[in-house]
């Protein structure tokens, strides 16, 4: 096992990886932004080094400043968590090459799942179920696009290849916008990632996001830790996640399960990674491949009772994982919250001076968070300051555990969502569960009026 890792990321991801390591009996190495200071869980660590200023173009997205951190503290192997670097398979080849294991896939696994029409492409090759249509990138010729279009049928979304998370994608609902659909989002996605390629899909109108998690070795062993549902979101930011996902039979998740793992061993993936699918009509298609552990990983621990953290640094330094996937159980139904620093009705960002943290606990409530009373919440990054995941044996018991958890819950200083949290808790169709993607937005518009 390694003695020392360096963890390149911030905030409750740093924590948490910080965490599995002092369990592991591994020395960790912090990387911090002079914005990052003060954070406690720099003060907690072995060994901290700082890597430049706030703007994370200057530290967490910097290859040689990271690299340089990993050299003059002797650390091992690197834990990028999720963001800034994880999923960028030049820094993964990077830290291969400069002799540290890179606490994920290889860089060619991030290669081809970055490029979304590859990915798709190998996933259709793994037997796993794709969202009809076109067969790898559009070619130029407007006719064959058309007609391209015609045999998937009315409405279709044109993906940039390189986009991702909801980035350069665009709607289609008829023949004669078509051709200028595809020619504004090739010329977008030209400008937003160095690759003009797009690809269309038939528009599925009223799906769930559900993703699979697997977890995979160097030994050509794969496994799913079932799926979670990320339907509660706004603007392509999940705010709620659950699992298991409400109303979806056990044996259509198996059978999906199953053809993740079998993908995995097909394309020698290895370590922690997520198939997002959209899910209608009793149906699965694949949208993209997350190649990194995800914000929502707790509530598959929690289920599963599997560290995923822990599995990812174990099966890094080549160990078999620990368990079949006939060992793997699920066991109850696992909530969490996002906990954002924003304003909870016009969602801008509420950086600034926490005066009072208070955070729930009691059976089944975990809480992740770097944040502590008079801890200073930087306005430089991503808004989320931490998420409260509750475990019960029915679905009934983890909602009631979440509202009492966010009663418990008191934030001052700065604006935060709970109290959005707080009214979902409460919502009819939230409660009745298998709300679609489109819920949270609609909800939300409702409440303006
Ligand atoms: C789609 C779709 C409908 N049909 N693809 C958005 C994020 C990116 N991962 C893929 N996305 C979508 N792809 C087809 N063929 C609808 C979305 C989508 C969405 C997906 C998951 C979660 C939230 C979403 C919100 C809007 C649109």
């Amino acid at each position: 096992m390694f003695k020392k890792i360096l963890i390149a990321n911030r905030g409750e991801i740093a924590l948490r990886v910080q965490r599995a390591c002092r369990e592991m009996g591994i020395k960790a190495v912090m990387v911090y932004s002079e914005a990052d200071r003060e954070a406690k869980y720099v003060k907690l660590a072995d060994e901290a080094v700082c890597i430049g200023p706030a703007a994370s173009g200057q530290s967490y997205l910097s290859m040689p400043a990271i690299i340089s951190a990993a050299e003059v503290t002797d650390a091992e192997a690197i834990h990028p968590g999720y963001g800034f670097l994880s999923e960028n398979a030049d820094f993964a080849e990077r830290v291969e090459k400069s002799g540290f294991v890179f606490i994920g896939p290889t860089p060619e696994s991030i290669r081809i799942m970055g490029d979304k029409v590859s990915a798709k492409q190998a996933m259709i090759r793994a037997g796993v179920p794709c969202v009809p249509g076109s067969e790898g990138a559009l070619p130029d010729d407007p006719a064959t696009i058309k007609r391209i279009a015609k045999a998937v049928g009315y409405p279709v979304i044109i993906k940039a290849a390189g986009g991702g998370g909801g980035r350069g994608m665009r709607v289609v609902h008829t023949e004669a916008a078509l051709i200028h659909a595809v020619q504004t989002t090739k010329a977008e996605a030209g400008a937003a990632f160095g690759n003009p390629e797009v690809y269309m899909e038939k528009f599925l109108q009223n799906p769930r996001h559900i993703e699979i998690q697997i977890l995979a070795d160097t030994h050509r062993n794969a496994v799913y830790l079932f799926e979670r549902d990320c339907s509660m979101q706004r603007r392509h930011q999940k705010v709620i996640e659950e699992a298991p996902a409400p109303g979806i039979p056990r044996r259509l998740i198996e059978r999906i399960g199953e053809r993740c793992a079998a993908a995995c061993k097909k394309i020698g993936y290895r370590g922690a990674g997520t198939f997002e699918f959209l899910y209608e009509n009793g149906e699965f298609y694949f949208i993209e491949m997350n190649t990194r552990v995800q914000v929502e990983h707790p509530v598959t621990e929690a289920i599963t009772g599997i560290d995923i953290v822990r599995t990812q640094i174990a099966v890094a330094a080549g160990e078999k994982l620990p368990f079949t996937q006939r060992q793997i159980e699920l066991r109850g139904h696992a909530i969490e919250c996002r906990i954002n620093a924003e304003d909870p009705y016009k969602f801008t960002p509420s950086p600034g001076r926490v005066t009072t943290w208070h955070m729930p606990g009691g059976p089944g409530v975990r809480v992740d968070s770097h944040v502590y009373a008079n801890y200073t919440v930087p306005p430089n990054y991503d808004s989320m300051i931490g998420k409260i995941i509750v475990h019960g044996d029915t679905r009934e018991q983890a909602l009631a555990r979440m509202r009492t958890a966010l009663a418990e819950t008191a934030i001052e200083g700065i604006k935060s969502n709970v109290p959005l949290h707080r009214e979902l808790m409460v919502d009819a169709n939230f409660e009745a569960g298998g709300t679609n993607i489109h819920y949270l937005e609609s909800w939300l518009e409702q409440r303006d009026r």
